[in-house]
């Protein structure tokens, strides 16, 4: 397996200034050789660039949109490259607004592979709000509505897409982890049909069975994209992210998820979002975030099969 580590140092879509050293977190911890002792082939591709981060408030219920859309078509250009040369893009966070740039390229690559796309989305959050629906103009919280068609031009149009020809539909979407949702983005996940299993769902029915179904409908053909934003974790194992919701999945809840979708073995592209190394413990949640990609690349106590 071939992998390519695209690090995309902005906290740009972010309520909170630090994501942007989240890229270099990740490589101190150790993101590479942890790979590499899974046997696969890593080329780190460095950062891209991108403006600075203005920090101002929101203009017609976005915050520095323009800014938002530049970084995201550097990561746009820089994924599908890769995905172009048949290596597995990891993008290193970064603000989870860029899981649009991330995403569409995959979409974009899969359109034209004809291959069957599924998006995990592991978060506390639904990121599924609009300008209309947002409390803070943040645009982390709306990437998902944005690949669904639902945001502005800039963003819904990356790769080519349109509203009428958006990059994904909410039908190939499973959420995991979710705990908070705004009181308007509520409605929309309703309506949209969103598939969420929150943490309630992995509460009453466990994290096996909450991976059962959301895995349930892959075949040989399938593309598999996982958005892992890591304040899905809970904050006790996770506190450096710039928005914290407790109880999410404990270490164990978070591995068995991270190992279940290795045995699928269709994982083909990966965003590690929102690592905050300002708010971060000795760099607790980029090690802990590391470990947890080791399993998703097939780590495991025994051999298995
Ligand atoms: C909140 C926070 N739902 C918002 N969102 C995210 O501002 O839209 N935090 N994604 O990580
Ligand atoms: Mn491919
Ligand atoms: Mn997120
Ligand atoms: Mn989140």
């Amino acid at each position: 397996r071939s992998v390519s580590l695209i690090g995309a140092p902005t906290d740009i879509g972010a309520g909170a200034r630090g994501a942007s050293m989240g890229p270099e977190a990740l490589r101190v911890a150790g993101i590479r050789e942890a790979l590499q002792s899974h046997g696969v082939d890593v080329q780190d591709r460095g950062n891209l660039n991108g403006p600075y981060n203005p920090w101002l408030p929101p203009v017609d219920g976005y915050r520095h949109l323009a800014e938002v859309t530049a970084w995201n078509q550097a990561v746009h250009d820089a994924v599908y490259a890769e995905l172009r040369q048949g290596r597995m893009p990891i993008l290193l966070g970064g603000d989870h607004c860029l899981g649009l740039g991330s995403i569409s390229a995959v979409a974009r690559h899969c359109r034209e592979a004809g291959k069957k796309l599924r998006v995990l989305w592991l978060d506390a959050h639904a990121d599924f709000n609009t300008s209309e629906l947002t409390p803070s103009g943040n645009i982390h919280g709306m990437p998902v509505a944005c690949l669904c068609g639902f945001g502005p031009k800039e963003l819904v149009g990356m790769g080519g897409f349109s509203k009428e020809s958006p990059a994904i539909s909410p039908k190939w979407v499973r959420q995991i982890g979710i705990r908070s949702v705004d009181e308007g983005e509520k409605r929309f996940v309703h309506e949209q049909d969103l598939e969420v299993f929150d943490m309630r769902y992995i509460d009453e029915m466990g994290m096996r069975h909450t991976m059962e179904l959301a895995l349930a409908t892959l075949d040989a053909n399938t593309h598999l994209h996982v958005s892992f934003d890591v304040d899905f974790l809970d904050p006790a194992i996770a506190p450096g992210v710039g928005t914290t919701v407790p109880g999410g999945p404990t270490y164990r809840e978070a591995q068995l998820c991270m190992e279940m979708i290795a045995d699928t073995g269709l994982m083909a592209s990966l965003d590690v979002m929102e690592l905050n190394p300002a708010l971060d413990e000795k760099n607790k949640t980029g090690l802990v975030a590391v470990d947890l990609i080791e399993s998703l690349f097939g780590k495991s106590t025994l051999m298995r099969k």
